[in-house]
């Protein structure tokens, strides 16, 4: 099944220069970038993104984390593109994560691993629309 999901390359991962790295890769797995754009994010925005983590230990870290720096988001499409952008990101923990991953082979904390991939198809649904409206702005194009 094509489908749609969200991708966002946190601040660890843009200070290192790993955002053409990460396109390199998307693009080797059969998947489309539909739209694609660096910015800033606001507290009410992180906060957004991340609410089914409210209330756990790590909450207030991961928001910091992701307000600390520029991100990049995407929107990936293709074949089962949930799940072959789980497998290109690798485990949460990088010390777990397999080599050939992206948190494998860059990751260096928990906190700093690098990439968000939306878990589901469902949550895919929920993020793609707090960062892309469909056919508002400039920002829609094809990356192939
Ligand atoms: P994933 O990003 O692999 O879907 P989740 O959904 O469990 O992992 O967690 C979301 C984010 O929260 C992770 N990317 C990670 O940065 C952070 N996180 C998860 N568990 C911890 C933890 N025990 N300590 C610090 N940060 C964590």
């Amino acid at each position: 099944m094509t489908e749609r999901t969200f991708i966002m390359v946190k601040p660890d991962g843009v200070a290192k220069g790993l955002t053409d790295e990460i396109i390199g890769r998307i693009k080797q797995a059969d998947l489309r970038i539909v739209s694609m754009k660096q910015i800033n994010m606001n507290r009410t925005t992180a906060e957004r993104l991340y609410a089914v983590h409210r209330g756990k230990e790590f909450f207030g870290r991961l928001v910091e984390h992701v307000l600390s720096g520029p991100v990049v988001v995407m929107l990936v499409e293709g074949e089962s593109a949930v799940a072959r952008m789980r497998e290109l990101i690798g485990a949460t923990d990088p010390a777990k994560a397999a080599k050939g991953t992206i948190r494998g082979d860059f990751g260096s904390s928990i906190t700093e691993n690098i990439i968000h991939a939306a878990d589901s198809l469902e949550s895919a649904e929920y993020e793609i629309p707090i960062f892309f409206k469909e056919g508002l702005g400039p920002e829609f194009f094809v990356f192939r």
